[in-house]
């Protein structure tokens, strides 16, 4: 299985995040590609390859104009303000405020299109998710080409940002786009599963309203985790996409017992939607030993969940997301590939 991967996503090198309250060492670094891309060359799973750059027209099917053209003045903007390093948002337009007109003031924008204050935006920031989001489409566009699986070495993650914020370490919806440059490339159906331990709200909201991509999520409950105010199993799709969203909340200690079963489940809701494509959101924080997540998976439960995947006999795009525990992704990265290339 070929991997895709671009050292300018490395460009991304944030220092510090707010969450639990307070400031913190970012998590979502640069040395977490590296690990999966080091163990992807030492145990000769396949070759890794650079993107080619799509430029901005796949990028505008699924964000909207005024959300990059932020993230594309964000510098200039925050240097033009006085401020220097990395930017935190601090206020946001909630329940009874204008998300329109959209503010003037950096620390304004900042909040409109954002979710969270845990999410470190710098100089290289966008630069690195397009190149992260480059690493999707030229994996989709292999897929679609004719390879039965391929590997997004994603990073920055994408799976919380919606058409228009970013938050959760994700910036561009790698996933999304790829499932969007699909079905413009001729796919009629889609499906998304989204295995990371952090439930897919940006995903979801962004093809909450269709029913040509389905999108599942197995993660740990809202009620007890992050994103708080998505991901529950009363959420269904709406519209034209009623019937095309499936979640599966999870109590904080799942293991492969109860992590499997909501798998099985997906897998069958999948198999009716006779996809195209499958899009795997793989996460590596279900993993028993990630520092910010609560789930029980070992490194051999991977490599059960990527058999189970190739068992489903789909032409697959796999996409990274979180994963936190540095010395052990690579590892559990190519477990999980390693399973569905052996099925
Ligand atoms: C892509 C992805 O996995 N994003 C996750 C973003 C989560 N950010 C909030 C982290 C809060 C961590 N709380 C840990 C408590 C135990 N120390
Ligand atoms: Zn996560």
């Amino acid at each position: 299985m070929k991997t895709i991967f671009s050292m300018g996503q490395l460009a991304h090198n944030p220092t510090h995040e707010i969450s639990d309250g307070a400031l913190q060492p970012a998590v979502e670094i640069p040395a977490r590609a590296e690990m999966v891309r080091d163990r992807i060359l030492q145990t000769g799973f396949g070759a890794v390859l650079e993107p080619d750059d799509f430029g901005m027209a796949p990028l505008e099917r699924v964000h909207d104009a005024d959300y990059l053209a932020f993230l594309e003045s964000f510098w200039t903007r925050w240097t033009n303000a006085g401020r220097s390093g990395e930017a935190f948002p601090f206020v946001w337009p909630v329940r009874g405020l204008r998300s329109d007109p959209a503010p003037d003031h950096i620390d304004g924008l900042l909040g409109r299109f954002s979710f969270d204050a845990g999410t470190p935006l710098g100089e290289h920031t966008f630069a690195a998710a397009r190149a992260s989001a480059n690493s999707a489409l030229t994996t989709a566009r292999l897929v679609a080409g004719g390879e039965q699986s391929a590997f997004a070495l994603c990073r920055p993650p994408g799976h919380h940002a919606a058409a228009d914020y970013y938050g959760g370490y994700c910036f561009l919806n790698n996933a999304a786009i790829a499932a969007q440059w699909l079905r413009d490339a001729g796919a009629e159906r889609v499906a998304v599963l989204d295995v990371d331990y952090h439930h897919g709200n940006g995903t979801q909201s962004i093809f909450y309203e269709r029913d040509d991509v389905l999108f599942l999520s197995i993660h740990a409950d809202p009620r007890e985790e992050y994103p708080y105010f998505l991901g529950h199993a009363d959420e269904t799709g709406a519209g034209a996409g009623e019937g095309f969203n499936a979640n599966y909340p999870l109590e904080l200690g799942a293991d492969w017992r109860i992590w499997s079963a909501a798998l099985d489940a997906a897998l069958t809701r999948i198999e009716g939607h006779r996809p195209d494509t499958l899009i795997v959101s793989l996460g590596l924080d279900p993993y028993q030993n990630d520092p910010i997540s609560k789930f029980r998976l070992t490194g051999e439960d991977f490599t059960r969940m990527g058999a189970a995947l190739g068992r489903a006999g789909l032409p697959t795009v796999f996409v990274m997301e979180g994963g936190y525990a540095v010395d052990a992704l690579g590892v559990n990265c190519v477990n999980a590939l390693s399973g569905f290339a052996n099925a």
